[in-house]
């Protein structure tokens, strides 16, 4: 079971190399989301990928047609994992990933430390100045089992002094723009159709504003119903499942409002999507709403205008990150006001999603996926990276 990796043949500029990814969920869908990325894309780049996971449930809806290249193995118990390395056949890969800083474990460490892979670890994503600072930096394995090895820092970001943002090498072909007559963006993917695909408890209709929600519980969720509710137009918000879905539940309970909306709002449950359906989703909808980590970068490649519900952090931590992302990306100043009374960080009446302002955010939103569309994407410079440390 573990002697054959299944390594394909060096016909792209980079050797074909043999990973091991470590993720532990900690909460939410993130830490699996990125790491998930990360192995398929590796994959569509003809390396070979092992994926130790400690919930690998998610993936049912995430990856469900999984990816040629990437097995998931569930990550074994401290004993398990003994015997499995002791097996004369075990190899470990040419490089080993610990995602966010997850401990690896005591065994494959031992067995690191005779093979020396290049060991990388992948933190998370900020636009905080520290990133720059630390991207790259080296960190000596002090003790235990693997001690004299080097450990590799490797920070994703939004500047060229750090590791750049996850982005495959096809999904610009998917998103390649166009203009039209009236200078609105089209792209290949084929949104009417891919809108009227969707089990929706009422098919969407031409003149309705399409606005998704994934996010966690914002203070002011039933001022946004509210406010859409009251609209110059018809919007329709697509619900995320899970913590979105719960959140808006709540909210029309509070508000004693029905549902499926009232007045100018309807509201759509949505299903659990695949990874690839969620991209389309954000780049069906006039306005995301999105969180966390991934949702984020997926949001800024659809080019679309969107609010980030930042994943909140026990000692306000989150504030310095949400402000730090704003400056990188010369957020405009009513955006911005409206991040801040999403995020908690103020009160007050949240900025009106008129027509007008929609359409300032549109702007935005597409100079930002243009900016980042320079950076080197992030699979690329890690495997520059690890040619330098192997
Ligand atoms: O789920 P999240 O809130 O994850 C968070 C963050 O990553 C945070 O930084 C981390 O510390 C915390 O988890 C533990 O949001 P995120 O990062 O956007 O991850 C959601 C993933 O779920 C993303 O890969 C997209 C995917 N997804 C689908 O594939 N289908 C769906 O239907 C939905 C709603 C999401």
């Amino acid at each position: 079971m573990w002697t054959i990796w299944d390594v394909k043949s060096d016909t792209h500029s980079s050797p074909s190399l043999r990973w091991d990814i470590f993720c532990r969920v900690i909460d939410n869908h993130g830490d699996l989301g990125v790491c998930w990325r990360l192995c398929a894309d590796l994959a569509q780049r003809d390396h070979t990928v092992r994926l130790w996971v400690d919930d690998a449930s998610a993936l049912a809806w995430m990856a469900p047609l999984g990816c040629a290249g990437v097995t998931v193995y569930s990550w074994p118990c401290d004993e398990a994992m003994q015997l499995l390395t002791q097996d004369k056949n075990f190899q470990v890969g040419d490089v080993v990933v610990e995602a966010f800083g997850c401990e690896l474990p005591e065994a494959f460490q031992a067995l690191m430390a005779q093979n020396k892979p290049a060991w990388v670890n992948l933190e998370y994503l900020s636009a905080e100045d520290y990133v720059a600072r630390s991207h790259g930096l080296a960190s000596p394995v002090m003790s235990g089992p693997a001690h004299g090895m080097t450990k590799w820092f490797f920070f994703p970001g939004f500047t060229t002094e750090t590791g750049g943002l996850l982005r495959e090498p096809d999904l610009l072909d998917a998103l390649t723009l166009t203009h039209n007559a009236h200078q609105t963006r089209q792209t290949k993917f084929d949104r009417p159709a891919w809108l009227s695909a969707l089990p929706l408890d009422k098919p969407i209709s031409t003149n309705e504003r399409l606005i998704s929600l994934f996010c966690y519980e914002p203070k002011a969720l039933p001022a946004l119903l509210q406010q859409l509710a009251q609209g110059e137009e018809p919007t329709r918000l697509l619900v995320a499942q899970g913590r979105p879905s719960a959140a808006v539940a709540a909210a029309t309970q509070a508000l004693n409002m029905p549902t499926s909306g009232t007045g100018q709002l309807h509201i759509s449950q949505l299903p659990y999507f695949s990874q690839a359906e969620f991209d389309h989703l954000l780049w069906a909808c006039d306005f995301n709403f999105v969180r966390g980590e991934d949702s984020l970068v997926r949001a800024l490649w659809a080019g679309k205008p969107f609010v980030w519900h930042i994943y909140p952090q026990d000692d306000l931590a989150h504030h310095d990150k949400l402000h730090a992302f704003e400056a990188v990306l010369d957020m405009p100043a009513d955006l911005s006001q409206f991040h801040a009374i999403w995020n908690g960080l103020k009160t007050g009446p949240l900025p009106a999603l008129s027509r007008a302002t929609l359409g300032r955010w549109r702007s935005w939103g597409s100079q930002a996926q243009q900016r980042l569309l320079a950076q080197t994407d992030l699979t690329t410079q890690l495997l520059r990276f690890v040619a330098q440390k192997r």
